[in-house]
């Protein structure tokens, strides 16, 4: 006989004590955008504990929706590996460019991840990041996104990192509240402060953001579009090879400190 107290309970001991072994993570990734997903998949791959908060009640950003909701999504030759590891399938276009449909495409680059170890938390926002006197980001403070959307009154919690990874795309969420919040802050770039992205430019967007993908503050990493975003770079509409790119350089950044086993 199927008990209601049994689903309740199953529900709510299963998911406390997931969440209690989660508490303490390696890498905590705002954003299940593509760039997010890709960097959560290598930082899973290669054994770390990572978990992804994303805002919204599904994962994928702006992939899904592909270029003006057909979905389609297009990527540079040279990105194609990226989504071959993980079997989207991917249609030649025209010499340059592969083509693949953007909800296969974001599923695989999901499951790819959660197989590997990833734990994705949706409909949780990051809504400020933990600092510590030594001036490093060493977590995220999180909260129900329907808390947030209703406007309550409700104090969020905790989880502690030793990075984390940007992914929240057009808005750069996480860091621009923090740097509102600690205006003496400093980013590690030109103008040390969140710029704000640049008009539509697909070739002049994709061509230095991958390299400009990096730590910007001790413990933060910045990744994708909010790369773009931060420091005033345009936007590239749907073409998401420097995406993917972004990701997975934002995973060798902070696995190549990880594994030296000092953070500085
Ligand atoms: O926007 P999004 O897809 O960013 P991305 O991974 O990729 C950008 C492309 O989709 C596209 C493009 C291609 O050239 O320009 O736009 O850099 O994914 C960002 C995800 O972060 C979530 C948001 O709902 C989306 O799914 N997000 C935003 N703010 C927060 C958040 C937050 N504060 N906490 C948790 N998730």
């Amino acid at each position: 006989m199927i008990c209601e107290a049994d689903i309740t309970r199953a529900i709510i001991k299963t998911a406390t004590e997931e969440l209690l072994n989660n508490i303490e993570v390696d890498v905590i990734i705002a954003g299940g955008g593509p760039t997010g997903l890709t960097c959560a998949r290598y930082l899973a791959q290669a054994g770390k504990r990572v978990v992804l908060f994303e805002r919204k009640l599904s994962y994928g950003g702006g992939m899904p929706g592909g270029g003006m909701l057909f979905p389609r999504i297009v990527i540079q030759k040279e990105a194609a590996g990226i989504l071959e590891e993980i079997k989207v399938r991917l249609v030649p276009y025209d010499k340059k460019y592969y083509t693949a449909d953007s909800v296969e495409a974001i599923s695989k680059m999901a499951v790819a991840a959660i197989d590997a170890g990833l734990r994705i938390y949706p409909a949780v926002s990051v809504e400020d990041v933990v600092i510590r006197e030594d001036d490093r980001v060493s977590g995220a403070v999180i909260n129900w996104s329907s808390v947030l959307m209703a406007g309550l009154h409700v104090d969020p919690l905790a989880i502690m990192s030793k990075f984390v990874v940007d992914a929240t795309g057009h808005e750069a969420f996480v860091t621009r509240v923090f740097v509102q919040k600690n205006p003496d802050v400093r980013l590690k770039t030109k103008t040390g402060k969140v710029i704000g992205e640049k008009s539509m430019w697909a070739q002049k967007g994709e061509a230095d953001f991958v390299r400009l993908t990096k730590e910007i503050f001790p413990g933060l990493v910045l990744s994708g579009m909010a790369v773009n975003a931060v420091l005033g770079m345009p936007r590239m509409g749907a073409i998401f090879g420097g995406m993917l790119f972004s990701g997975k350089r934002a995973a060798e950044i902070i696995l190549k400190k990880l594994n030296k086993k000092s953070l500085k």
